[in-house]
């Protein structure tokens, strides 16, 4: 017959449950300026501008994820610097919580291997775009932690 086993997995998916998926981003700054790309139409929050990253597979550092994407999505091997700033944000379904890297050093060029589109912005342009909720609602934790200057 069919086996109900009680062990604390099964119990915890029979409950309506909310996940967290947890992401990794970089933050690359050139000069006072910051990259961002343009999500891909079949993707969840198409068109909106985010910093590069992804989520975080399971047997990956962090780090090790942020390495992956930026490489999957710019094209360029990169040097992690500090995390910066975590970030919590709740959607309908899901919850997400990022880790915010300062991406300092890197090889090659970026180049758009996923986005629609990547631009170089200055940090007071960020408010303007269209941004995910999870980015906007931190953005003044973000400008602060990476020093991001908005007189420019
Ligand atoms: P999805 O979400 O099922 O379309 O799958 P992916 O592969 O497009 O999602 P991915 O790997 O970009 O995961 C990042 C998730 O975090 C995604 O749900 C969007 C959300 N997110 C919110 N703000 C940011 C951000 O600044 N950068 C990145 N990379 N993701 C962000």
């Amino acid at each position: 017959g069919t086996q109900h086993p009680q062990n604390s997995e099964s119990r915890g998916k029979s409950r309506v449950k909310k996940n967290w998926i947890p992401v990794s981003a970089g933050i690359l700054k050139k000069d006072n300026l910051i990259l961002v790309g343009q999500r891909p139409e079949n993707h969840t929050l198409a068109g909106l501008w985010e910093f590069p990253g992804g989520k975080i597979e399971l047997g990956e550092s962090p780090e090790e994820a942020l390495v992956r994407e930026l490489n999957e999505e710019l094209g360029i091997i990169a040097e992690v610097g500090d995390l910066k700033i975590a970030c919590t944000h709740s959607y309908s379904d899901v919850g997400i919580i990022i880790l915010f890297y300062e991406v300092l050093f890197w090889k090659g060029e970026p180049k758009t291997q996923h986005h629609i589109n990547l631009k170089w912005v200055k940090p007071s342009e960020l408010p303007q775009m269209n941004i995910p909720d999870a980015n906007r609602r931190n953005l003044d934790r973000i400008y602060k932690a990476f020093d991001l200057k908005m007189d420019t």
